[in-house]
């Protein structure tokens, strides 16, 4: 007798506007990329703090979200669902389990052709444990006079190798769309964790880091040659006509050099112009916008500089 799924729900945080809708956790959303992926059912239960049922505020949960929950019960060789006292309900907390629990427990099957195939799947870990961006992207956004040079760098380090990851994959530099081949997702083989991980991730950045930080997101596609201790601490000695370089960290004056590929794969998987395969999956789960992401990290405590 095998064990049915019923009542597939992801417990997140909710839109902070008060509208009941979800909210502007990445975290949640690529729990709920990875459900749509694998072609679950599911249904997102924004809940507030004072909402908060006793076994997600239980350890080892202790009220983190998302929280993904459903019931199983016994269903007979003719398919037929057992009592309802046979129930049992599983609950997963943390966006790293939620998305292997669903991989391995919930669904093994490959959907899609070579979409979640045990090797893609391992390869696409690999990546994501090494990824650090979303940490680089909060601290920078939480960073203060004494350290903001160099957590900027430290997320434009984290760029830098998302580049060198996509050059290893053979990324296009032109947007597939515009050239009229296929989407391409992050991994050569296909959609995958990589996907589901950084889309939201990017998509936070994109919406917020201007608006808190003054540094645009598009600087991030840029590489900045090194910038000497004396530039970035005294804007006065920049030449005359360079102030919009300088602020970005780096100097109109030199050949800057985009990177290319992350450009590319952002705009498949996020829009802005270039279309593309990923965006339908990644948009359909994204319900929240630039402003009610913004609200979030305010709401968090976070000011602009
Ligand atoms: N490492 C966790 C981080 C989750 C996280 O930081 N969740 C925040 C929302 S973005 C949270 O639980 N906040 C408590 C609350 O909203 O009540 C994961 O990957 O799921």
């Amino acid at each position: 007798m095998s064990r049915r799924q019923q009542q597939v729900q992801l417990y997140c945080k909710p839109n902070v506007s008060g509208s009941g809708s979800v909210g502007d956790c990445p975290f949640t959303h690529t729990a709920g990329m990875r459900l749509r992926a694998k072609e679950i059912d599911f249904t997102y239960v924004p809940c507030s703090k004072e909402q908060k049922p006793d076994w997600l505020l239980a350890p080892p949960h202790n009220g983190t979200m998302p929280c993904l929950t459903y019931f199983t019960c016994s269903s007979g060789t003719d398919g037929s669902e057992g009592e309802e006292d046979d129930r049992e309900r599983v609950v997963i907390s943390d966006s790293v389990l939620i998305c292997k629990h669903i991989d391995e427990v919930m669904t093994t099957e490959q959907i899609g052709g070579d979409k979640c195939s045990p090797a893609l799947h391992e390869e696409a870990w690999n990546i994501v444990d090494n990824l650090g961006f979303f940490r680089a992207f909060a601290m920078f956004m939480k960073s203060d006079p004494s350290n903001r040079a160099e957590r900027k760098a430290a997320l434009h380090g984290r760029c830098a190798y998302l580049e060198s990851l996509l050059e290893q994959q053979d990324y296009p530099c032109i947007c597939p769309s515009a050239i009229g081949s296929s989407p391409r997702y992050f991994l050569k083989r296909g959609f995958s964790q990589v996907d589901c991980t950084l889309c939201p991730q990017l998509f936070m950045c994109q919406a917020v880091l201007e608006h808190f930080t003054g540094e645009s997101f598009q600087s991030l596609l840029v590489v900045p040659p090194a910038v000497s201790p004396a530039t970035e601490d005294s804007p006065s000695s920049a030449a005359p006509g360079d102030v919009a370089g300088d602020a970005a960290g780096y100097s109109s004056l030199t050949p800057l050099t985009e990177r290319a590929r992350l450009k590319c794969y952002i705009m498949c998987m996020l829009g802005g112009g270039g279309g593309g395969g990923g965006e339908e999956v990644f948009s359909s789960t994204l319900k929240y916008d630039a402003a009610s992401a913004i609200a979030g990290w305010a709401a968090a405590g976070v000011e602009p500089f």
